[in-house]
């Protein structure tokens, strides 16, 4: 084969894998596979509207199809009817468009109101957007966490969002569509999952290095296990460690390296009002950290804390020249924060 096929045929590989990737079975993001009621309504208006494009496809092309074939020249044949300007056609093919456009914009606008308005007995939420990673407080329990957002199965759940710095954009595929987060603005958005699972989440406003990175969960959990969630998530950070162990001595690392300039672990360094990071009180009890790029273990913890902009570009949390020592430590610390 000559370079230039070649290439050609790579191209065109290529681009057939591309269109594969779009078959993935149980992929994460998939926005056509609902998994709750109110991403389940934009579905089936997905469906309605896609099946009467694809009614209005076919018969367009067969009408052209039609035209070309039927009214081609030949020899001997006369010059068809020509129809410009008739009335009548010019008024069926404006009115036929305009019905179907009334049609499909009854349940589109019924499906808008709907998903907008607060569902009865909802769970308050609110989501914070950082650059990046998203920060998530329940109101009702003085509960502050990030990156997994934990919620009841099957139950309506309110969030109500802001951003902290630029614009970002809330997207949970499998459980409803995109809502901005505006500084200085609120906005809505209802999420609810049918059963206990995982979603992912992405930000989905360009807003930074790290855009693409700026990641999360969402993990619904049956009622009972919801509870003893909440319940735990209440409680303070363990103080005492057993005297002369790694995480003992993490926790001073901890304490004395300048991390709670940034950071909060309740109970062991208390203060008021916000702080510009993830709360690290119950760091352990989540599957994921820094914006859900990255699974919680030691390996990548190491990486993180030996230099974080490395796996995030322009992350706020600075390189501290922390000792492989040290780093050591505070991953065994990390790690009782359950
Ligand atoms: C100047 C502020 C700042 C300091 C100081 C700082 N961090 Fe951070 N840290 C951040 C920010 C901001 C993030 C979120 C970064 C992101 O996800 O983009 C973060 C994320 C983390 C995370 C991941 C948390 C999660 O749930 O995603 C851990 C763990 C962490 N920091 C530990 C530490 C430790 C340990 C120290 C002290 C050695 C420290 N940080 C010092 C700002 C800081
Ligand atoms: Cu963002």
């Amino acid at each position: 084969m000559n370079k230039k096929r070649f290439f050609k045929y790579k191209n065109l590989s290529l681009l057939i894998l591309l269109f594969l990737t779009a078959c993935i079975e149980n992929a994460p993001m998939d926005s056509l596979s609902p998994a709750g009621p109110y991403a389940r309504q934009i579905d089936d208006l997905f469906w309605l509207t896609f099946w009467i494009a694809v009614g209005v496809f076919f018969i367009v092309q067969g009408a052209l199809i039609f035209s070309v074939f039927y009214f081609r020249d030949m020899p001997g044949k006369p010059e068809p009817k020509q129809i410009h300007g008739n009335n009548i056609l010019e008024l069926t093919w404006t009115i036929i468009p305009i019905l179907i456009l009334a049609a499909i914009a009854v349940p589109t606008v019924r499906t808008i109101f709907d998903l907008a308005r607060e569902p009865e007995g909802a769970l308050k939420i609110e989501v914070i957007g950082h650059q990046w990673w998203f920060e998530y407080k329940y109101p009702d329990y003085g509960i502050t966490t990030a990156n997994v957002l934990v919620i009841p199965a099957d139950t309506p759940v309110r969030l109500e969002m802001w951003s902290n710095d630029v614009l970002h954009n809330y997207w949970v595929p499998k459980l409803n569509g995109k809502r901005y987060l505006v500084p200085g603005q609120k906005t809505y958005l209802n999420l609810q999952a049918d059963s206990p699972d995982e979603f992912w989440a992405q930000c989905g406003e360009y807003c930074g290095l790290s855009h693409s990175k700026m990641r999360g969960r969402v993990l619904s959990l049956n009622q009972k296990d919801f509870e003893n969630w909440v319940n735990n998530q209440k409680l303070n950070a363990n103080k005492d460690l057993a005297e002369g162990s790694l995480a003992e001595e993490g926790q001073q690392v901890y304490l004395n390296a300048g991390c709670t300039q940034c950071h909060v672990i309740n109970g062991v360094w208390d203060v008021q009002g916000d702080r510009i990071a993830p709360n690290l009180t119950h760091f352990a009890n989540r599957n994921v950290f820094a914006g859900a790029a990255l699974k919680n273990n030691k390996e990548n913890l190491t990486k993180w804390l030996a230099n974080p902009a490395e796996i995030k570009p322009g992350t706020f949390m600075p390189n501290l020249e922390l000792t492989e020592k040290e780093i050591e430590a505070l991953i065994a610390y990390l790690g009782t924060l359950k």
